[in-house]
């Protein structure tokens, strides 16, 4: 079979002194932390849309990049995608993937033609998984690319494009299942709106609620088993998002009453956008019992839009791993790379320098995180910081006990309020000390 990533036969793991541009240097795969082993905290994954499909367009200009498994003929095409994803992941031990519905078949004229491309690519991709032992992290469905989708999906003003949408969702979880993938996202793609003017937010709204529990519907219809997950974005492609952000959705959900029945993929140039850290995001999924898998990438802090750059930046990558610590881990979630090379990196190496440099990111944030976690830095700091609860009136007040007069008459007697420094800029010092070790 005809290999694409010619330069490396494996990548392995030699070490921080390494210069070897296709070695880790941070990610030992089997090496034990806080008792687990790396990989299994990580549980890295493979887009395929922007690893595969991906060919370096932006608004101003075409394709730069000269794939290898580029074909005239479209199946063969997506034929080559796999050979040439599982390769990918074979050297660089991933051991699970992402897609969508289009990045692993290709656009159809019809419905039914496009769905008979999906029964036929995903058999063959369920082979390679049955020779590889790689798995399907999760998989969606693309309801953004297409004209059908100008207005949106399951909140378009047109109720075919929803019944389009619908029969997606459906074929999509289908896949899926037939994949064995752990968890299903739904991104909002085209779900928001542009101008208040023309919008009907109420129906829309409704109707997106009305949308996911069809699609939870029908998963306990044909036992899918795997996470739902809604995966926050504020703009882009629309104006304004209805999935905002995780505080967002999560009114959302309980509105409709589907919370029981998802999480959120956080993906951390979502968050962003949102004008949140990456941190902020994870922290109020854990906080909610929600966090259920990771986008990894970075944005460039100077553009307003969603850059999707490999995640190189040590000190997100402990926050976040600090954070899935915390949360307990990912699984059945993981961590996908929902990242591009640049433009100019155009040569196949520069997929597989980009993964080097983003799993390593993440393993050395895990590292670094792990150190935290055992020696309760943060955590025993905020202890000391929220004690005043433990006891007396702040014991009263987090049991429910005190009300309005109880605190007004303990309150005229202690009005002498005394703070102590939140030490902030001390804690920043630590946490580099942690990261220079
Ligand atoms: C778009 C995005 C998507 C979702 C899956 O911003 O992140 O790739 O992850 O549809
Ligand atoms: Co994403």
């Amino acid at each position: 079979m005809k290999k694409y990533f010619t330069s490396v036969r494996k990548v392995k793991y030699e070490g921080p002194k390494s210069k070897n541009p296709l070695a880790f240097k941070q990610y030992n795969a089997d090496e034990l932390i806080l008792g687990k082993p790396m990989k299994e905290h990580l549980r890295f994954a493979m887009s395929w849309w922007h690893t595969l499909g991906a060919m370096g367009e932006d608004q101003f200009g075409g394709p730069t990049m000269d794939r290898p498994w580029k074909h005239k003929d479209l199946m063969k095409m997506a034929r080559n995608k796999v050979d040439a994803g599982f390769e990918f992941m074979q050297k660089l031990g991933i051991e699970y993937f992402c897609f969508h519905d289009l990045d692993i078949a290709y656009a159809c004229e019809s419905l039914k033609d496009f769905q008979d491309a999906l029964d036929e690519i995903s058999d063959y991709i369920l082979e390679k998984m049955n020779e590889t032992g790689i798995k399907c992290l999760w998989g969606t469905s693309n309801l953004f690319n297409h004209k059908r989708f100008v207005h949106g999906a399951a909140t378009s003003c047109n109720a075919d494009a929803f019944a389009y949408a619908a029969a997606s969702v459906k074929k999509a979880i289908d896949i899926t299942k037939k994949l064995g993938g752990e968890n299903y996202v739904f991104w909002g793609g085209r779900e928001g709106y542009e101008t208040l003017l023309n919008t009907k937010t109420d129906l829309e709204l409704d109707n997106f609620a009305r949308f996911l529990q069809m699609a939870v519907d029908y998963a306990k219809k044909i036992g899918f088993k795997g996470q739902f997950l809604i995966e926050p974005k504020p703009k882009e492609p629309t104006k304004h998002q209805y999935d905002f952000d995780t505080q967002t959705v999560l009114g959302f959900l309980r509105k409709y009453n589907l919370d029981k029945y998802f999480k959120v993929n956080i993906e951390a140039n979502h968050a962003t956008l949102a004008g949140h850290t990456f941190q902020h995001e994870l922290n109020m999924a854990r906080i909610n019992g929600v966090l259920g898998s990771i986008d990894a990438n970075q944005g460039d802090m100077l553009l307003g839009w969603d850059t999707d750059q490999f995640p190189t930046n040590v000190y997100d990558a402990t926050m976040a791993m600090y954070e899935v610590i915390l949360a307990g881990g990912l699984n059945p979630g993981g961590l996908n790379f929902d990242a591009k090379v640049r433009r100019g990196s155009f040569e196949t190496d520069d997929l597989l320098i980009a993964y080097i440099a983003g799993m390593d990111t993440f393993a050395k944030g895990l590292r670094v995180a792990a150190k935290l976690y055992e020696d309760k830095v943060l955590e025993n700091f905020k202890d000391m910081r929220y004690a005043s609860y433990n006891s007396g009136i702040g014991a009263d007040i987090v049991s429910g006990k005190a009300d309005f007069e109880s605190l007004t008459k303990y309150a005229l007697a202690n009005d002498k309020i005394e703070n102590k420094s939140g030490r902030q800029e001390m804690l920043e010092a630590i946490i580099n000390q942690y990261i220079y070790k």
